[in-house]
């Protein structure tokens, strides 16, 4: 036991004074029609629940990730096993996400990491069988090896292309193995750095090849789930290819991979890219993209990812009023791509970090619900653009204008009138209101 110090996190109400209670997260309330369970499919990160060591650019690690074992043996690896188990099921967390070298300790040679990885994976099916608990999505860590300084699929090397291959198919077997519903390709090193080295179009095509043979390997092994590119504009590279969703859209679709991939958004990627996590659900769900989605927030002070556990509850409102209104996500979950802070560094804090996340996004649901229940934000959107329901607006919906009956109608009246106003400050009241009131 790793968790001694707490039994199953209950439930106990927003009064409560418990710090190991939730105070918002109550998995079997009916929100609009559905257990909150339903509409949020949380899952541990193993890298930052399980690895995460507090270690920065500056020091070394404050937080103790030894779960008892030592460091870069097999032990410790069946250890963080035991550990993350034991977290997911006191706090009620159905789903985890992986990356292969988060499993087990990397070897020098790929094959011996591919029997730990056989190894381990066994020893995970068996938690899962016993517990209940499931796989979102898994991915290939193909940033973190030295070999990987130039990129993966975007490497200018054709062996370490074929070492990023080899994960991926290992990556994709364990996914399935483990009966995951997706499968998460991010660019931390596909972009680069300087011009004066990088063949951009070159590079962008071979991560393309490289997605389409994950996609047909995938489908080949049984993988019925999503492939999910998850935007990131900056860090490490300075320009990374998957930029945002936009451009991230624009790949899959100039590539021929749209029909397999969606998008995991991250909500501090969000704002690394410049807008903010509700823009960034807006574009993928506006274009049947929106995957998944890593659920945690940034520092608008800072020009990193500094992956906190979120406690925002207008952006928590604001994204999961996006998701109701795409109709949730289907494939996918809310995946805590989240760690503490350096100097929150006990167990304890591991678990204040989770029950924040639930907490924060279960307000975020129950506001997000009265948001579409109260329908004034909903009907003055629709009412906005009315002038399109009938006369010349409609007609250009419908197509039946040319751009010269638009010049005739115009120069018929001579002068325009001012559209509508937007009315900005009194919504941002009524969000108050409905959020507080
Ligand atoms: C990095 C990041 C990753 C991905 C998975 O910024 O978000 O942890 O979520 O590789
Ligand atoms: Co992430």
């Amino acid at each position: 036991m790793y968790f001694d110090f707490i039994n199953k996190v209950p439930y106990e109400g927003a009064k409560s004074k418990n710090p190991f209670s939730f105070k918002f997260y109550n998995a079997d309330q009916i929100v609009l029609g559905k257990p909150m369970r339903e509409h949020l499919p949380f899952a541990m990160a193993w890298w930052h629940a399980l690895g995460a060591d507090g270690v920065d650019m500056f020091g070394k690690s404050t937080a103790d990730k030894s779960f008892g074992a030592p460091a870069g043996t097999m032990e410790h690896a069946r250890a963080k096993v035991n550990a993350g188990f034991e977290l997911m099921q006191k706090l009620g967390i159905e789903y985890f996400c992986f990356h292969d070298v988060d499993l087990v300790p990397e070897a020098a040679d790929i094959n011996e990491t591919n029997d730990r990885l056989d190894q381990i994976s066994d020893y995970i099916l068996a938690k899962m069988r016993e517990t209940g608990i499931r796989c979102l999505w898994g991915t290939a860590n193909m940033f973190s090896n030295p070999r990987y300084m130039n990129g993966a699929g975007s490497s200018n090397s054709a062996q370490v292309y074929c070492f990023a291959a080899a994960q991926i198919k290992k990556a994709l077997d364990l996914t399935v193995k483990l009966g995951g519903r997706g499968y998460v390709f991010w660019g931390g090193r596909e972009g680069y750095d300087t011009l004066l080295n990088t063949d951009v179009r070159f590079e962008q095509e071979n991560i393309a090849r490289l997605m389409r043979m994950a996609v047909d390997y995938g489908r080949s092994i049984g993988f019925q789930g999503d492939f999910l590119i998850e935007p990131k504009p900056k860090e490490p590279m300075k320009h990374q290819y998957d930029f945002d969703a936009a451009t991230a859209i624009g790949f899959l679709r100039e590539h021929g991979l749209d029909q397999d991939f969606k998008l995991n958004i991250e909500a501090n990627h969000a704002i690394l890219a410049g807008h903010d996590f509700r823009h960034e659900l807006r574009i993928a769900a506006m274009n049947g993209m929106l995957g998944s989605i890593d659920a945690n927030q940034g520092d608008m002070l800072l020009g990193w990812d500094t992956d906190e556990f979120p406690f925002n509850a207008y952006d928590a409102t604001l994204c999961m009023y996006e998701v109701l209104k795409a109709g949730g996500l289907k494939n996918g979950g809310f995946n805590f791509d989240a760690k503490n802070r350096r100097p929150s560094n006990t167990r304890e804090d591991i678990v204040h970090g989770f029950i924040l996340g639930m907490d924060t996004f279960a307000l975020g649901l129950l506001n997000a619900a009265k948001l579409i229940e109260d329908n004034r934000l909903d009907a003055f959107v629709k009412e906005r653009y009315a002038s399109f329901n009938t006369g010349i607006g409609k007609k250009i919906l419908d197509g039946t204008a040319t751009l010269q009956d638009l010049s005739e109608h115009a120069c018929r009246l001579g002068q325009c009138e001012m559209p509508s106003s937007g009315n900005q400050e009194y919504l941002e009241s009524v969000l108050n209101s409905v959020l507080f009131g």
